[in-house]
């Protein structure tokens, strides 16, 4: 008989006694309440301030169908330059040629309708390509 109940207590896992259920519930209520109390309630961020006196940008480039239009652009020494995206890829707008990436800029341009802008400040020959797509080639001629 002293077997008979020995098989019937070994059929239930340890945690489903009553007692010990109750101490895992606990547990997990404490568990969940430390991770409210340790978060801080994400505060909405406030939209970045977009300053009217912005200057508009005095050249476009669009880049479209993989390709930068126009492919060459000339500009006085000042100009803002706004490049716009209207593929559906991620392309950039980085100075230099593939083989040797200048520092002047490099933007990334996600999606459709993403803009990227740079002041030319010196006289100058530009060269500037995407890095995603090395066949996508744009020169900017500043001058002054
Ligand atoms: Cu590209």
């Amino acid at each position: 008989m002293v077997q008979g109940v020995e098989r019937r207590r070994s059929r239930l896992p340890a945690w489903a006694t009553p007692g010990r259920a109750k101490m895992r519930w606990a547990v997990a209520g404490f568990v969940i309440l430390l991770g409210c109390v340790g978060t801080t309630p994400g505060q909405p961020k406030a939209a970045p301030a977009t300053s009217l006196s912005e200057p508009t940008p005095t050249a476009e480039v669009v880049i479209e169908l993989f390709q930068f239009r126009p492919g060459r652009l000339t500009v006085p020494v000042g100009a803002q330059v706004e490049w716009t995206n209207r593929d559906d890829v991620v392309h950039t707008v980085t100075s230099g040629v593939p083989e040797r990436r200048t520092s002047l800029f490099h933007g990334e341009l996600p999606g459709k309708g993403a803009t990227f802008r740079f002041s030319a400040a010196r006289a100058g020959t530009i060269p500037y390509f995407c890095a995603r797509h090395d066949h996508m080639r744009g020169e900017l001629v500043v001058q002054p």
